[in-house]
């Protein structure tokens, strides 16, 4: 179906009349907005529906993809992109006069993720729409996003964030989807016509009422789902909500999203929405499924479930309990059925993200789902004991010490275990699931996570995609792995002139941005080193704030020197009840102040903190990167994807050989990268022998003696609390993540950041080094390899080969 200008011009204004009653030159940029999304929709409705028919009428295998996460981003360029139409779309919008791009700014960005795990989410959904892999997502549309985040004297303050004030124009309420689910009461098992079922008793029961949302695959006219739960009260039940109490259970339910990234906190109100998730998807797959007529006993040739972390484990407990009471399947065959059909991944080795629930809660909450997991953890015990001895089974209980271990209920109620970089996979193997590795050798296999480049790339950098597509063609668009193609063009000056071009145009770009939004004047000619992530001390941003106050005392001392300016950029947001992070978030806006006003230091360093990184900053910010700063202590950064993306838009990686980083130093050579700090190796040998001392690092490095000094003599303003807290843990509690090891190799490697990028020859040419090397990091790969070997399913395009 091609779209012609002149008749989207037409139809276009149509809808804004038939919505509002006004013409384009009336209605505000949300209006438009909001009608351009209703146009677009009403676009993809025809694949949409005819997707759904095919996929029920060939009655093909079903991926369904459970996040208690995703982050989707802005939706409407990227709709545009995916059904072929953005450029007609854009040249109509233009025609009549109006302004494209605050059409598209009008646009929430939906924040129903904290970072890395809901972007994963929302990449592979694009992924497996893209590569026509009939699947679908399974969240929680939560009232209230991730909380947006202001500044105040350089605090972060958290505002709650009302995405959906203005309604959303992408979703389709479902009322006639809506399913129960069941909460607290007691639970028996009583006898009727020779088989057990359960009897319940003063349970409250939550309606769930499921949102949808159209997954646009990239011009291959598919349109897969993304379905996302909302609480409501039953209308049938209203007698038994007559109290506010009750009614305000059920609202709290789907309200607000928690802001914990790697982190586990271990409310009620956060187990409710697990099985609320859990609950309400399971039975609408067993619903779809039973249309099909096939037997239940077949669910796992046409069902796969994927469960992204633990956060959704209830999905195993839920199956069986479904299988069983519902639908009169054996223990054997529901256990049978549920290996085959989950999935899992695991995404951090933080010991502090492991969910770890209280008995005590499961009883009261879900008491039958928690009978239903100690007959799997009995069961387990009972199997595994005579084979592995006592240690080793009861190692890999699922219930021990009063808790239920849910990484442990995931991976004995699965067939798969994936780790998300090799190198975390290989911890995971080694370390932290040993056990299981012992007894399940060959569940466990590495899926080394992927951005898509669509959005990353063809979206956020229009004119690198230009400046490639002039280069190569366009195939890489539909084969990233055609990038390497730009390998070619490495020694061509002309070419790498270009691409210093689109960098500075992207810069100046983002300048622009500062200095409207924090009236900061930077310099595009400056380094732009870029570190966006949550804000968690493993990722350490403090050892990029020492850094910076290195750099600060060193221009001090000699201000005429000369020196390679350069601007720090800092995207993160702190779990409203991580005090530490918050505190580091205090000391790098003091860093900006005192920095970013001293005469001495002009344009040689200045610090930008942006208030309420999210997706939508992450596109404005990535194509300006000069540097990609990943850092994270080794071992603890299960992969990352900021690196992937910023790679991908050019920027050389400063990076310790953790996570997804190593994968990257493998494509793009050791001279491609700027490495430096322990490895995992020398990580986990600190641990073993207890050696470690950041005293006496600190006590024999008189550059770390002036850095970290100022964090205590006022030298830093206005820090006085958060100085000598950060001072203490460096040098008094031992340091955890070891920043004060790795801060001189840092510093050094930094050195050479800055000698690099004298030569702008030479840096372009690692930077198109980069750009080509960054195809194996797509998510299409990730998803071919996930479709294939862990969720055996095909894809409806009969030119995509998975395997
Ligand atoms: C854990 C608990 C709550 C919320 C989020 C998490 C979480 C996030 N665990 N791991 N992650 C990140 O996942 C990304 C996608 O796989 C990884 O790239 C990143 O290294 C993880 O930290």
């Amino acid at each position: 179906m091609t779209l012609q200008v002149e008749e989207f011009r037409k139809d276009y204004e149509r809808v804004v009349k038939g919505m509002y009653g006004l013409s384009v030159e009336e209605a505000s940029p949300f209006q438009l907005y909001n009608a351009l999304g209703a146009y677009v929709k009403s676009f993809a409705g025809e694949h949409w529906s005819r997707t759904k028919t095919e996929y029920e009428k060939k009655q093909v295998k079903q991926l369904y993809y459970f996040s208690m996460e995703f982050l989707p981003g802005r939706m409407l360029k990227s709709n545009l992109l995916n059904l072929g139409i953005l450029d007609v779309v854009r040249e109509g919008i233009e025609d009549i006069g109006l302004d494209f791009h605050s059409i598209v700014q009008a646009e929430e960005d939906p924040a129903l993720g904290n970072g890395g795990l809901g972007r994963l989410a929302s990449c592979f959904m694009d992924s497996i729409a893209s590569l026509g892999i009939p699947g679908s997502g399974s969240g929680i549309r939560y009232r209230y996003g991730l909380f947006q985040q202001r500044f105040i004297d350089g605090h972060q303050v958290e505002v709650p964030d009302n995405w959906l004030r203005n309604g959303n124009v992408w979703e389709v309420r479902k009322e006639n989807k809506a399913v129960n689910v069941r909460f607290g009461g007691q639970v028996y098992m009583a006898e009727q016509k020779g088989r057990l079922i359960p009897v319940y008793e003063n349970t409250r029961t939550i309606l769930a009422v499921p949102y949808d949302t159209a997954m646009i695959g990239y011009q291959n006219e598919l349109v897969n789902n993304l379905r996302l739960w909302s609480a409501e009260i039953p209308p049938e039940d209203y007698v038994h909500y007559s109290s506010i109490s009750a009614q305000q259970e059920v609202n709290q339910l789907t309200e607000v999203l928690y802001p914990d990234d790697s982190n586990y906190e271990g409310r009620i109100l956060r187990l409710r929405q697990e099985y609320f998730l859990c609950s309400a998807g399971i039975q609408s797959i067993v619903r779809y499924y039973k249309k099909l007529q096939l037997p239940l006993t077949m669910i796992a040739e046409k069902v796969a479930i994927h469960i992204n972390d633990t956060h959704p484990a209830l999905c195993i407990p839920e199956f069986i309990r479904i299988l069983i009471d519902e639908e009169q399947l054996t223990w054997e065959q529901a256990w049978e059925s549920c290996k085959k059909v989950m999935s899992y991944t695991n995404h951090t080795i933080m010991q502090e993200a492991m969910e770890k629930w209280p008995i005590e809660m499961l009883k009261a909450e879900v008491p039958r789902i928690y009978q239903i997991i100690e007959e799997i953890n009995r069961r387990h015990i009972e199997k595994k004991l005579p084979l592995y001895g006592e240690e080793l089974t009861y190692q890999t209980a699922i219930i021990r010490e009063g808790v239920v271990n849910m990484a442990h209920m995931a991976i004995i109620g699965s067939h798969s275990v994936n780790g998300v970089a090799q190198l975390h996979t290989t911890i995971l193997k080694n370390e932290v699931l040993k056990p299981f590795y012992e007894m399940y050798p060959t569940r466990f296999n590495n899926k080394t996570n992927g951005i898509t480049q669509r959005r990353w790339l063809q979206l956020a950098n229009e004119e690198l995609t230009q400046l490639i597509d002039e280069k190569i063609g366009t195939a890489w668009k539909k084969k990233p792995s055609e990038l390497t193609i730009l390998k070619g063009f490495v020694n061509e000056d002309e070419t790498l002139k270009q691409l210093e071009d689109v960098k500075l145009r992207n810069k100046k770009r983002f300048a622009r941005y500062v200095k409207e939004k924090m009236d900061i004047t930077i310099d595009p000619n400056a380094i732009f080193d870029v570190q966006i992530k949550r804000l968690h001390a493993y990722k350490r941003q403090l050892l990029n704030a020492l850094h910076i106050i290195s750099r600060y005392l060193e221009i001090k001392e000699n201000p005429n020197a000369a020196i390679q300016p350069r601007v720090f950029i800092f995207g993160a947001k702190a779990a409203p009840s991580y005090l530490y992070a918050k505190q580091i978030i205090k000391l790098i806006n003091a860093i900006a102040e005192l920095v970013n006003n001293d005469p001495d230091v002009g344009d040689k360093l200045k610090v930008v903190f942006v208030e309420n990184y999210g997706v939508t900053l992450a596109e404005l910010i990535i194509p300006a990167a000069d540097v990609s700063e990943q850092i994270s202590l080794a071992s603890k950064e299960a992969s990352g994807t900021s690196n992937m993306k910023l790679m991908a838009n050019g920027a050389l990686t400063v990076a310790t050989l953790d996570g997804a980083n190593v994968e990257i130093r493998n494509y793009v050579g050791e001279e491609n990268i700027f490495l430096f700090g322990l490895t995992s190796q020398e990580v986990y040998e600190y641990y073993e022998n207890g050696t470690y001392s950041s005293r006496q690092i600190f006590e024999s490095n008189p550059r770390l003696i002036k850095v970290l000094n100022t964090l205590i003599d006022g030298t830093i303003p206005d820090i006085q609390e958060e100085g000598r807290v950060i001072f203490d843990s460096l040098v008094q509690y031992n340091d955890e993540y070891f920043v004060l090891k790795d801060f001189e190799e840092y510093i050094s490697v930094q050195r050479e950041v800055d000698e690099l990028y004298q030569d702008k020859q030479a840096w372009y040419r690692k930077s198109l080094w980069n750009i080509a090397n960054s195809g194996p990091f797509s998510a299409d790969f990730t998803i071919m390899r996930y479709a294939d070997e862990i969720w055996k399913i095909d894809s409806q395009m009969p030119e995509i080969e998975l395997s």
